[in-house]
């Protein structure tokens, strides 16, 4: 329809991105024959057929074991590549990524060959498509805090071209208070901070990365709906909420596209955006989810365009580069 054609083609930004989550079967198995090393699956269909979800957790326990074939920089160079280029096809005109060290660096991989890959092909399509970037650091939440700490101290070398720190992982059992002394630190050292809160978790979750780890935007943080106080102060503050409709209905935070709150949220007055979060394992890039969105929630042209809009206000590039995208 009119308004589909209109979705794909709006300039639009992603903010909520793992780049391990980027990771295409085809690509997982080249790499996986390039290092020498056996996927518990016989070719890329019986991999994709075992993308079936019953909970953020059964999805984690694929997508790290995923994530063992990049052991190089090429390898986060070719992934990053891949994902930019369909960035480029989705009319993203800036992206926002998060990478979870964690995942790596536990199996040898140093931190420079991660950020460096990365980094190359962000450079690249910065140069060939002129998509703007932000590279985020993501900690992983079922690992202690001191772990994170760990992983801050061997970042620090790199810490001029990280501009941001999050936390991901398995919510349930891992609050964000568990973090306030590593996120305390990242503040120290002039880093912005987000957080993963309100996707499997509970609205208290929220309250504590905004108020404990004074995160300035929130990744899902759907459950906020639970909260009428809480979803107030969200409206009343402009925090972002980096909603991922098609990774939600995999993991089965909504049984449906239908039962969705992201437009009732946005017509709240949340700064609501739509963003693919691992679209290699949940069906889809960004044009995707809009699509999708559009189908199932009956968005209009208005709709439409403000979550485009609010994709480059959400976003941590500097007044003037909004105004020319807005
Ligand atoms: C994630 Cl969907 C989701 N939730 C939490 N952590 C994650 N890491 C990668 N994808
Ligand atoms: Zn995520």
């Amino acid at each position: 329809s009119d308004l589909i054609a209109l979705a794909c083609a709006l300039p639009k930004a992603e903010l909520h991105l793992h780049i391990e989550g980027s990771l295409e079967p085809e690509l997982a198995f080249e790499l996986a024959a390039k290092h020498g090393v056996t996927l518990p699956y016989a070719d890329v269909e019986a991999l994709r057929a075992a993308y079936d979800f019953n909970d953020l957790q059964s999805f984690l326990d694929l997508y790290y074991a995923g994530a063992g074939v990049l052991r190089d920089a090429d390898d986060f160079h070719a992934l990053t590549r891949a994902y930019l280029q369909r960035a480029a096809a989705d009319h993203l005109r800036h992206v926002e990524i998060f990478f979870d060290p964690q995942t790596h660096t536990e199996r040898g991989v140093p931190m420079e060959d991660i950020i460096g890959g990365i980094r190359r092909a962000l450079l690249e399509a910065e140069a060939e498509h002129g998509i703007t970037f932000r590279l985020i650091m993501s900690f992983l939440r079922h690992l202690s805090e001191a772990d994170a700490i760990a992983t801050l101290e061997a970042a620090k070398p790199f810490l001029h071209r990280i501009d941001g720190v999050g936390l991901d992982s398995s919510e349930n059992g891992h609050p964000p208070s568990k973090f306030e002394r590593v996120f305390a630190l990242c503040r120290e050292y002039g880093l912005p901070v987000v957080a993963h809160a309100g996707e499997e978790g509970p609205p208290a979750y929220i309250w504590e990365a905004l108020d404990i780890l004074q995160a300035r935007r929130i990744d899902h943080g759907v459950r906020c709906s639970e909260d009428p106080k809480l979803v107030e102060r969200l409206r009343a503050e402009q925090i972002p909420l980096t909603v991922c409709p098609l990774s939600n209905v995999k993991l089965k935070v909504y049984p449906d596209l239908a039962e969705h709150n992201l437009k009732g949220l946005l017509h709240g007055g949340l700064v609501i955006t739509i963003n693919s979060d691992d679209p290699a394992y949940f069906g889809g890039y960004v044009n995707d989810n809009f699509i999708a969105c559009i189908k199932a929630l009956d968005l209009s042209e208005t709709d439409i365009v403000q979550l485009a809009r609010n994709s480059f206000t959400a976003s941590w590039l500097d007044d003037a580069a909004k105004a020319r995208l807005l």
